[in-house]
Protein backbone atom coordinates (compact mmCIF):
# COMPACT_ATOMS: atom_id res chain seq x y z
CA UNK A 1 0.00 0.00 0.00
CA UNK A 2 1.12 3.92 -0.74
CA UNK A 3 2.27 5.07 2.92
CA UNK A 4 0.79 8.52 2.02
CA UNK A 5 -2.68 6.80 1.43
CA UNK A 6 -2.20 4.61 4.29
CA UNK A 7 -1.07 7.92 6.71
CA UNK A 8 -3.80 9.78 4.92
CA UNK A 9 -6.46 6.63 5.99
CA UNK A 10 -5.32 7.01 9.59
CA UNK A 11 -5.29 10.44 10.09
CA UNK A 12 -8.94 10.50 8.60
CA UNK A 13 -10.04 7.11 10.48
CA UNK A 14 -8.78 9.84 13.62
CA UNK A 15 -10.70 12.71 12.96
CA UNK A 16 -13.78 11.01 12.15
CA UNK A 17 -14.43 9.90 15.42
CA UNK A 18 -18.31 10.61 16.84
CA UNK A 19 -17.20 12.55 19.07
CA UNK A 20 -17.04 16.23 18.04
CA UNK A 21 -14.77 17.26 20.94
CA UNK A 22 -12.09 14.29 20.62
CA UNK A 23 -12.63 15.09 16.54
CA UNK A 24 -11.64 18.77 16.97
CA UNK A 25 -8.94 17.58 19.30
CA UNK A 26 -6.96 15.60 16.83
CA UNK A 27 -7.64 17.72 13.86
CA UNK A 28 -5.28 20.21 16.18
CA UNK A 29 -2.91 17.30 17.12
CA UNK A 30 -2.33 16.24 13.36
CA UNK A 31 -1.98 19.97 12.42
CA UNK A 32 0.53 20.48 15.03
CA UNK A 33 -1.16 22.64 17.08
CA UNK A 34 -0.74 22.62 20.83
CA UNK A 35 -3.78 21.30 23.01
CA UNK A 36 -5.29 22.97 25.94
CA UNK A 37 -5.53 21.88 29.04
CA UNK A 38 -9.54 21.15 28.74
CA UNK A 39 -8.15 19.31 25.66
CA UNK A 40 -6.15 17.51 27.78
CA UNK A 41 -8.88 16.45 30.14
CA UNK A 42 -10.95 15.47 27.59
CA UNK A 43 -8.46 13.18 26.49
CA UNK A 44 -7.98 11.43 30.05
CA UNK A 45 -11.71 11.12 30.31
CA UNK A 46 -12.87 10.31 26.71
CA UNK A 47 -10.17 9.12 24.60
CA UNK A 48 -9.91 5.20 23.65
CA UNK A 49 -6.79 3.46 23.84
CA UNK A 50 -6.19 2.65 20.11
CA UNK A 51 -7.67 6.35 19.39
CA UNK A 52 -4.35 7.81 22.04
CA UNK A 53 -2.63 5.98 20.55
CA UNK A 54 -2.70 6.68 17.31
CA UNK A 55 -2.75 10.24 17.70
CA UNK A 56 0.68 9.85 20.28
CA UNK A 57 2.58 7.74 17.35
CA UNK A 58 2.12 11.10 15.03
CA UNK A 59 3.25 13.08 17.36
CA UNK A 60 6.20 11.36 18.57
CA UNK A 61 7.06 10.56 14.40
CA UNK A 62 7.22 14.31 14.20
CA UNK A 63 9.54 14.70 16.94
CA UNK A 64 11.50 11.85 17.21
CA UNK A 65 10.63 9.81 13.58
CA UNK A 66 11.11 5.83 14.20
CA UNK A 67 14.04 6.64 16.78
CA UNK A 68 14.10 4.92 20.21
CA UNK A 69 16.24 5.53 22.91
CA UNK A 70 18.42 3.92 25.69
CA UNK A 71 21.63 4.48 27.08
CA UNK A 72 24.48 2.38 29.05
CA UNK A 73 24.26 3.36 33.05
CA UNK A 74 23.77 2.73 36.06
CA UNK A 75 22.74 3.52 39.67
CA UNK A 76 24.82 4.22 42.87
CA UNK A 77 21.87 4.51 46.01
CA UNK A 78 24.57 6.07 48.53
CA UNK A 79 21.65 5.50 51.45
CA UNK A 80 17.97 4.78 52.20
CA UNK A 81 18.07 6.62 55.46
CA UNK A 82 15.31 9.35 55.03
CA UNK A 83 14.43 12.55 57.23
CA UNK A 84 11.47 12.60 55.04
CA UNK A 85 8.05 9.97 55.19
CA UNK A 86 6.48 9.76 51.89
CA UNK A 87 3.31 7.35 52.14
CA UNK A 88 3.63 5.83 48.93
CA UNK A 89 7.94 5.31 49.43
CA UNK A 90 8.58 1.51 50.43
CA UNK A 91 12.28 1.89 50.09
CA UNK A 92 13.27 4.57 52.92
CA UNK A 93 14.20 4.17 56.67
CA UNK A 94 14.10 6.84 59.66
CA UNK A 95 17.39 8.06 60.98
CA UNK A 96 16.19 6.11 64.33
CA UNK A 97 16.03 2.86 62.70
CA UNK A 98 18.77 3.14 60.65
CA UNK A 99 20.67 -0.08 61.40
CA UNK A 100 17.71 -2.08 59.00
CA UNK A 101 18.95 0.73 56.21
CA UNK A 102 22.21 1.31 54.32
CA UNK A 103 24.43 4.04 54.48
CA UNK A 104 27.69 3.87 52.04
CA UNK A 105 30.52 5.41 53.05
CA UNK A 106 32.57 7.81 50.72
CA UNK A 107 35.15 4.28 49.64
CA UNK A 108 32.27 2.19 49.01
CA UNK A 109 30.61 4.12 46.48
CA UNK A 110 34.06 4.89 45.16
CA UNK A 111 34.20 1.26 44.73
CA UNK A 112 30.83 0.90 42.80
CA UNK A 113 32.35 3.05 40.29
CA UNK A 114 35.67 1.36 40.25
CA UNK A 115 33.69 -1.60 38.95
CA UNK A 116 33.02 -0.38 35.66
CA UNK A 117 36.52 0.74 34.87
CA UNK A 118 36.97 -0.16 31.44
CA UNK A 119 33.01 -0.82 30.91
CA UNK A 120 31.53 1.80 28.25
CA UNK A 121 28.93 3.49 30.50
CA UNK A 122 27.93 6.52 30.00
CA UNK A 123 26.43 8.29 32.85
CA UNK A 124 25.91 7.72 36.53
CA UNK A 125 22.70 8.31 38.14
CA UNK A 126 22.92 9.46 41.86
CA UNK A 127 19.90 9.35 44.34
CA UNK A 128 19.14 7.89 47.72
CA UNK A 129 17.18 8.96 50.68
CA UNK A 130 17.78 12.43 52.65
CA UNK A 131 20.31 11.83 55.03
CA UNK A 132 20.56 13.83 57.84
CA UNK A 133 24.36 13.35 58.20
CA UNK A 134 25.36 13.21 53.94
CA UNK A 135 25.46 17.21 53.48
CA UNK A 136 26.46 19.42 50.50
CA UNK A 137 30.13 19.16 50.75
CA UNK A 138 30.28 15.16 51.69
CA UNK A 139 28.36 15.11 48.44
CA UNK A 140 30.42 17.73 46.73
CA UNK A 141 33.49 15.81 47.67
CA UNK A 142 31.98 12.16 46.47
CA UNK A 143 30.85 13.74 43.34
CA UNK A 144 34.95 14.94 42.48
CA UNK A 145 36.35 11.84 43.48
CA UNK A 146 33.97 9.83 41.02
CA UNK A 147 35.00 12.37 38.08
CA UNK A 148 39.05 12.06 39.04
CA UNK A 149 38.07 8.29 38.44
CA UNK A 150 36.48 8.27 34.94
CA UNK A 151 36.30 11.47 34.10
CA UNK A 152 34.35 11.05 30.97
CA UNK A 153 31.12 9.97 32.87
CA UNK A 154 28.10 12.11 33.11
CA UNK A 155 27.23 12.92 36.68
CA UNK A 156 23.11 12.56 36.74
CA UNK A 157 22.81 13.20 40.45
CA UNK A 158 20.11 14.21 43.21
CA UNK A 159 16.72 15.03 43.42
CA UNK A 160 15.23 18.88 43.75
CA UNK A 161 14.10 17.54 46.87
CA UNK A 162 17.42 15.87 48.42
CA UNK A 163 18.85 19.18 46.98
CA UNK A 164 16.64 21.94 48.53
CA UNK A 165 17.20 20.16 52.18
CA UNK A 166 21.11 19.99 51.36
CA UNK A 167 21.63 23.89 49.58
CA UNK A 168 19.09 24.64 53.26
CA UNK A 169 21.57 23.07 55.57
CA UNK A 170 24.63 24.46 54.27
CA UNK A 171 22.89 27.82 54.40
CA UNK A 172 23.87 28.49 50.45
CA UNK A 173 20.88 30.15 48.08
CA UNK A 174 19.96 27.55 45.38
CA UNK A 175 22.15 29.05 42.76
CA UNK A 176 25.02 29.26 45.46
CA UNK A 177 24.41 25.50 45.81
CA UNK A 178 23.95 24.25 41.96
CA UNK A 179 27.46 26.82 41.04
CA UNK A 180 29.08 24.39 43.99
CA UNK A 181 27.85 20.91 42.78
CA UNK A 182 28.36 22.09 39.24
CA UNK A 183 32.38 22.92 40.41
CA UNK A 184 32.40 19.65 41.56
CA UNK A 185 31.15 17.52 38.31
CA UNK A 186 27.95 17.82 38.68
CA UNK A 187 26.45 17.40 34.79
CA UNK A 188 22.50 16.99 34.91
CA UNK A 189 19.72 16.40 37.86
CA UNK A 190 17.16 13.40 37.75
CA UNK A 191 13.75 14.14 37.63
CA UNK A 192 12.65 12.84 41.14
CA UNK A 193 10.54 14.11 43.45
CA UNK A 194 8.20 15.34 41.46
CA UNK A 195 5.22 13.21 42.61
CA UNK A 196 2.38 15.15 41.98
CA UNK A 197 2.23 19.28 42.13
CA UNK A 198 -1.19 19.72 43.09
CA UNK A 199 -1.05 21.09 46.66
CA UNK A 200 -4.21 18.98 48.35
CA UNK A 201 -2.94 15.63 46.94
CA UNK A 202 1.02 16.22 47.86
CA UNK A 203 0.03 17.14 51.54
CA UNK A 204 -1.78 13.91 51.58
CA UNK A 205 0.89 11.47 50.35
CA UNK A 206 4.45 13.10 50.57
CA UNK A 207 3.48 16.60 53.41
CA UNK A 208 6.81 16.97 54.76
CA UNK A 209 9.38 17.16 51.49
CA UNK A 210 9.97 20.47 49.73
CA UNK A 211 6.78 21.63 47.65
CA UNK A 212 5.84 22.02 44.34
CA UNK A 213 6.56 25.57 43.96
CA UNK A 214 10.34 24.90 45.73
CA UNK A 215 10.64 21.42 43.28
CA UNK A 216 9.43 23.86 40.13
CA UNK A 217 12.14 27.15 41.57
CA UNK A 218 15.15 24.42 41.91
CA UNK A 219 14.92 23.16 38.45
CA UNK A 220 14.43 26.63 36.47
CA UNK A 221 17.85 27.66 38.94
CA UNK A 222 19.18 24.37 37.47
CA UNK A 223 18.24 25.51 33.85
CA UNK A 224 19.48 29.01 34.42
CA UNK A 225 23.07 27.91 35.81
CA UNK A 226 23.26 25.72 32.88
CA UNK A 227 22.37 22.26 34.86
CA UNK A 228 19.89 20.33 32.33
CA UNK A 229 17.14 18.14 34.30
CA UNK A 230 14.29 15.14 33.76
CA UNK A 231 10.71 15.55 35.09
CA UNK A 232 8.57 13.14 36.45
CA UNK A 233 4.95 12.17 37.49
CA UNK A 234 3.87 9.82 40.11
CA UNK A 235 0.41 8.71 38.83
CA UNK A 236 -2.00 6.42 39.61
CA UNK A 237 -2.63 7.02 43.07
CA UNK A 238 -4.59 9.05 44.82
CA UNK A 239 -4.63 11.85 42.52
CA UNK A 240 -7.80 12.12 39.29
CA UNK A 241 -6.93 13.40 35.61
CA UNK A 242 -7.06 16.86 36.40
CA UNK A 243 -4.23 16.35 38.74
CA UNK A 244 -2.27 14.90 36.03
CA UNK A 245 -3.21 18.29 33.46
CA UNK A 246 -2.73 20.44 35.83
CA UNK A 247 0.93 18.82 36.98
CA UNK A 248 2.11 18.66 33.37
CA UNK A 249 0.60 21.99 32.66
CA UNK A 250 3.14 23.00 35.29
CA UNK A 251 6.01 21.35 33.08
CA UNK A 252 4.86 22.69 30.15
CA UNK A 253 4.95 26.37 31.31
CA UNK A 254 8.32 26.08 32.86
CA UNK A 255 9.71 24.53 29.54
CA UNK A 256 8.41 27.48 27.61
CA UNK A 257 10.44 29.56 29.60
CA UNK A 258 13.80 27.74 30.16
CA UNK A 259 13.96 24.27 27.21
CA UNK A 260 15.87 22.79 30.34
CA UNK A 261 14.33 19.97 30.32
CA UNK A 262 15.55 16.85 28.15
CA UNK A 263 12.71 13.99 29.05
CA UNK A 264 9.59 13.34 30.51
CA UNK A 265 8.96 10.37 32.75
CA UNK A 266 5.86 8.92 33.98
CA UNK A 267 6.29 6.76 37.46
CA UNK A 268 3.66 4.13 37.96
CA UNK A 269 2.60 3.83 41.46
CA UNK A 270 3.85 0.58 42.79
CA UNK A 271 2.17 -0.25 46.33
CA UNK A 272 3.92 -3.20 48.17
CA UNK A 273 5.42 -2.32 51.13
CA UNK A 274 4.47 1.00 51.49
CA UNK A 275 1.64 2.90 53.56
CA UNK A 276 -0.39 3.34 50.64
CA UNK A 277 -0.61 -0.80 50.43
CA UNK A 278 -4.52 -0.20 50.21
CA UNK A 279 -4.49 1.73 46.97
CA UNK A 280 -4.63 -0.10 43.95
CA UNK A 281 -2.17 -0.34 41.12
CA UNK A 282 -3.80 1.04 37.93
CA UNK A 283 -3.80 -0.97 34.79
CA UNK A 284 -1.42 -1.72 31.88
CA UNK A 285 -3.98 0.41 29.34
CA UNK A 286 -3.99 3.05 31.89
CA UNK A 287 -0.28 3.33 31.88
CA UNK A 288 -0.89 3.15 27.67
CA UNK A 289 -3.26 5.82 27.66
CA UNK A 290 -0.71 7.88 30.25
CA UNK A 291 2.24 7.92 28.19
CA UNK A 292 0.02 8.66 24.99
CA UNK A 293 -1.67 11.73 26.02
CA UNK A 294 1.68 12.98 27.63
CA UNK A 295 3.01 12.67 24.61
CA UNK A 296 0.11 14.41 22.88
CA UNK A 297 0.23 17.31 25.48
CA UNK A 298 4.16 17.73 26.35
CA UNK A 299 4.65 19.60 22.65
CA UNK A 300 7.55 20.99 23.90
CA UNK A 301 9.04 17.91 25.41
CA UNK A 302 11.76 16.20 23.14
CA UNK A 303 11.75 13.23 25.18
CA UNK A 304 9.23 11.01 26.68
CA UNK A 305 10.30 8.07 28.83
CA UNK A 306 8.92 4.54 29.89
CA UNK A 307 11.53 3.51 33.22
CA UNK A 308 11.62 -0.03 32.04
CA UNK A 309 12.65 -1.55 35.96
CA UNK A 310 9.30 0.33 37.32
CA UNK A 311 6.69 -1.21 34.51
CA UNK A 312 8.66 -4.51 33.18
CA UNK A 313 10.77 -4.91 29.87
CA UNK A 314 7.14 -5.91 27.95
CA UNK A 315 5.15 -2.94 28.70
CA UNK A 316 8.40 -0.76 27.59
CA UNK A 317 8.64 -2.17 25.04
CA UNK A 318 4.99 -2.01 23.80
CA UNK A 319 4.94 1.75 25.28
CA UNK A 320 7.05 2.25 22.28
CA UNK A 321 4.12 2.73 19.98
CA UNK A 322 2.16 4.87 22.43
CA UNK A 323 4.38 7.75 22.24
CA UNK A 324 7.28 6.62 24.33
CA UNK A 325 10.67 6.96 22.82
CA UNK A 326 12.97 6.20 25.23
CA UNK A 327 13.21 3.31 27.28
CA UNK A 328 16.53 4.34 29.74
CA UNK A 329 19.31 2.31 30.45
CA UNK A 330 21.22 -1.23 31.27
CA UNK A 331 20.85 -0.26 34.98
CA UNK A 332 23.07 -3.54 35.51
CA UNK A 333 20.70 -4.54 38.68
CA UNK A 334 21.70 -0.76 40.88
CA UNK A 335 18.68 0.20 42.02
CA UNK A 336 16.32 -0.72 44.53
CA UNK A 337 13.63 1.90 44.69
CA UNK A 338 11.26 0.02 42.49
CA UNK A 339 12.20 -3.49 43.16
CA UNK A 340 11.01 -2.67 47.17
CA UNK A 341 8.10 -1.36 46.18
CA UNK A 342 6.89 -4.68 43.94
CA UNK A 343 7.63 -3.79 40.35
CA UNK A 344 8.04 -7.07 38.22
CA UNK A 345 11.84 -6.32 37.87
CA UNK A 346 13.46 -7.73 41.16
CA UNK A 347 16.92 -7.17 39.89
CA UNK A 348 17.01 -5.61 36.81
CA UNK A 349 19.64 -5.60 34.10
CA UNK A 350 19.98 -5.41 30.35
CA UNK A 351 22.54 -5.57 27.96
CA UNK A 352 22.69 -3.34 24.88
CA UNK A 353 21.65 -6.29 22.83
CA UNK A 354 18.58 -7.17 24.88
CA UNK A 355 17.66 -3.47 24.55
CA UNK A 356 18.35 -3.56 21.13
CA UNK A 357 16.42 -6.77 20.16
CA UNK A 358 13.32 -4.99 22.33
CA UNK A 359 13.73 -1.99 20.31
CA UNK A 360 13.95 -3.63 16.97
CA UNK A 361 11.04 -5.68 17.77
CA UNK A 362 8.93 -3.34 18.28
CA UNK A 363 9.40 -1.95 14.82
CA UNK A 364 11.36 1.51 16.04
CA UNK A 365 15.19 2.17 14.88
CA UNK A 366 17.71 1.59 18.38
CA UNK A 367 19.78 4.33 19.33
CA UNK A 368 22.69 4.09 21.74
CA UNK A 369 22.13 7.61 23.36
CA UNK A 370 24.43 10.13 26.22
CA UNK A 371 22.25 11.82 29.15
CA UNK A 372 21.74 15.02 26.48
CA UNK A 373 20.46 12.53 23.72
CA UNK A 374 23.18 13.09 21.55
CA UNK A 375 23.83 10.11 19.77
CA UNK A 376 26.38 7.34 20.16
CA UNK A 377 25.97 4.66 17.76
CA UNK A 378 22.80 3.84 15.46
CA UNK A 379 21.75 0.50 14.81
CA UNK A 380 20.15 -0.97 11.87
CA UNK A 381 15.99 -1.26 12.53
O1 LIG B 1 10.48 10.69 43.33
C1 LIG B 1 9.03 6.21 45.00
C2 LIG B 1 9.21 7.43 42.78
C3 LIG B 1 11.07 8.60 42.28
C4 LIG B 1 7.48 4.77 44.48
O2 LIG B 1 15.43 11.33 35.87
C5 LIG B 1 7.79 5.51 43.35
O3 LIG B 1 16.12 9.76 34.54
C6 LIG B 1 6.24 4.35 42.15
O4 LIG B 1 12.65 9.95 39.83
N1 LIG B 1 5.86 3.61 43.22
C7 LIG B 1 12.58 8.53 42.18
N2 LIG B 1 7.18 5.30 42.17
C8 LIG B 1 13.04 7.89 40.88
C9 LIG B 1 13.10 8.85 39.72
C10 LIG B 1 13.74 8.46 38.44
C11 LIG B 1 13.81 7.14 38.07
C12 LIG B 1 14.42 6.82 36.86
C13 LIG B 1 14.95 7.75 36.05
C14 LIG B 1 14.90 9.10 36.43
C15 LIG B 1 15.52 10.13 35.57
C16 LIG B 1 14.27 9.45 37.63
O5 LIG B 1 10.56 7.31 42.45
C17 LIG B 1 10.47 9.32 43.44
C18 LIG B 1 9.04 8.81 43.38
O6 LIG B 1 8.28 9.56 42.48
N3 LIG B 1 8.73 6.40 43.70
N4 LIG B 1 8.28 5.20 45.49
C19 LIG B 1 6.45 3.79 44.40
N5 LIG B 1 6.06 3.08 45.47
FE1 LIG C 1 12.57 9.93 51.30
FE2 LIG C 1 12.42 10.01 48.64
FE3 LIG C 1 11.28 7.97 50.01
FE4 LIG C 1 10.22 10.43 50.12
S1 LIG C 1 10.39 9.15 48.27
S2 LIG C 1 10.61 9.06 51.91
S3 LIG C 1 12.05 11.75 50.04
S4 LIG C 1 13.46 8.43 49.90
Amino acid sequence: MNTRTAATDLIEHLTTTSDPQLKAIADKVVAGERISNEECLVLYERGETGFLGSLANIVRQRINGNKAYFNRNFHIEPTNVCVFSCKFCSYSRSYKHRETGWELTKDEILDKVRAYDGIPITEVHIVGGVHPKMDLEYFGDVIKSVKEIRPDIHIKAFTAVELDYMFRKAGKSIEEGFMYLKSCGLNSIPGGGAEIFDEEIRNEICADKCSSEEWLLIHETAHRCGIPSNATMLYGHVENYSHRVDHMSRLRVLQDKTNGFNTFIPLKFRNSDNEMEHVNEVSMNEDLRNYAISRIYLDNFQHIKAYWPMIGRQMAQLSLSFGVDDIDGTIDDSTRIYSMAGAEEQNPTLTTEQLVDMIREAGKVPVERDTLYNTIEEYSA
